[in-house]
């Protein structure tokens, strides 16, 4: 092991190898390119000291997050009812008005701090991709085209003093130095504020097999147990748990600078004890379902083709190329990926080459293979006339189904 724990320093034990995987979000104007994809080592690992599950190296932050990065959380209908959800219920637990500040770090393309702005609440977005900071401001957010960290917060001086609501999805288990990022945190929030993190749960990660999950752009992979030590070391406290379908399952944990008595973090820090779940036995569990996968869907989509069916993908999700890659599925067995992304039609997947294409092609496909298995309810809705068509799906996770109509 080259690196060390990001959260203590101790050392690290491997879990689980992935191999050499192209950075995933890494899109190509053409296949050749995309084939020749560099590839990074790819180590699931645990610190021995605290216990935290995390990957032993990244490349740096700014290539992984490029400017030319693709995914917009806007795309799915179901994020955006999500976050409009979680803003309705924020406003009015905490009584949110124009004398308020919302703040959100990685805030995408504002599909979440719209729904404050709407609401004439001020808010601040801070997003590194250029073109997805311009799109918060088209929508009335101001945003700063920046990554979020201790230094980006020592240097704000929000005019409305404090912030009341900091909102970090989908970015705390991204970041190479957590506690930094917490402690940049801590320095913003009110005394009486509150700072959300959504992420994928260890839990589910493990219980279901999601080793997609595992890419360079997502540094930690975290429980209860170990969100609440990087809180603690930057100084802020657990205040309530919420379990969320997003992402396979993910969290949802809610921390402040007041250490109130939290039943849940008791509660889920005993069940994660008894299932020993940040242990190296519980992570082998992960290899098991990985390599039993990585055999069971080539062979699934082999007797297909054999059939005469031609195999085609919906999604160029992140978590679809590490699937592609893990299981050896290229040009030779598929022959599109569908995404409803425009940013993403016209180019290739990293490693497979595979050309990404819009909506309309879905129909030329007997077989689909669903890469972002976890908006799964979202894309059949809006696939439902493919489906109806006869169109057959083989979905890879939670567990592998395949959906093959009866051939007439
Ligand atoms: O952490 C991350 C999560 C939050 O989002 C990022 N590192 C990268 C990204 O991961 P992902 O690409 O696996 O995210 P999704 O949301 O699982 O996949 C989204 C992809 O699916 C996009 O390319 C858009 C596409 N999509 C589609 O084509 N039609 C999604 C939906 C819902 C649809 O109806
Ligand atoms: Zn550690």
């Amino acid at each position: 092991m080259t690196e060390s724990c990001v959260l203590c320093g101790g050392p690290l034990e491997l879990a689980l190898d992935l191999g050499h995987m192209p950075l995933v979000d890494g899109l190509y104007d053409s296949a050749e390119a995309a084939r020749q994809a560099p590839r990074h080592p790819l180590r699931l690992c645990r610190c021995r000291a605290c216990a935290l599950v995390q990957l032993d190296a990244t490349p740096p932050r700014d290539v992984l997050f490029p400017p030319d990065y693709p995914y917009a959380s806007s795309v799915s209908s179901g994020l955006l009812a999500s976050a409009r959800a979680h803003a309705g219920q924020l406003i009015r637990d905490r009584r949110l008005g124009r004398d308020s500040l919302v703040v959100e770090a990685a805030c995408n393309d504002g599909y979440q701090l719209r729904w404050f702005a709407e609401a004439g609440i001020p808010t601040q977005g801070i997003e590194p991709v250029p073109a997805l900071a311009a799109r918060c401001r088209a929508l009335g957010v101001p945003c700063d085209a920046a990554f979020f960290d201790a230094a980006w917060a020592a240097q704000w001086t929000p005019g409305q003093g404090a912030v009341d609501v900091f909102l970090g999805k989908n970015v705390l288990a991204h970041v190479a130095d957590p506690v930094d990022f917490l402690r940049g945190v801590a320095r913003l929030l009110a005394p009486e504020g509150i700072a959300c993190f959504e992420f994928p749960y260890l839990g589910n990660l493990i219980a279901h097999g999601q080793f997609d999950t595992i890419y360079h752009e997502h540094r930690c992979y975290l429980s209860v147990t170990s969100v609440q030590a990087l809180l603690d070391a930057a100084g802020l406290c657990v205040q309530r748990i919420e379990t969320i379908p997003l992402h396979g399952g993910s969290l949802r944990v809610t921390a402040g600078h007041r250490a109130d008595a939290c039943e849940d973090l008791r509660r889920w820090l005993a069940c994660e004890h008894d299932r020993a779940l940040n242990t190296l036995p519980a992570l082998d569990a992960l290899q098991t379902s990985f390599a039993r996968l990585r055999t069971r869907l080539p062979e699934a989509v082999a007797a297909l083709r054999a059939e005469g069916r031609n195999v085609a993908a919906y999604a160029a999700a992140a978590k679809g190329v590490v699937m592609l890659e893990a299981c050896g599925l290229g040009c030779a067995e598929i022959a599109f990926v569908v995404d409803r992304n425009p940013a993403k039609q016209g180019r290739h997947l990293p490693g497979s080459g595979l050309p990404i294409v819009g909506e309309t092609r879905l129909a030329e496909a007997d077989m689909v293979l669903l890469l972002a298995w976890n908006h799964a309810d979202e894309i059949f809705h809006e696939q439902r006339a493919y489906t109806r068509g006869g169109g057959g799906w083989i979905i890879p996770l939670p567990e592998l189904r395949v959906m093959a109509p009866r051939r007439s």
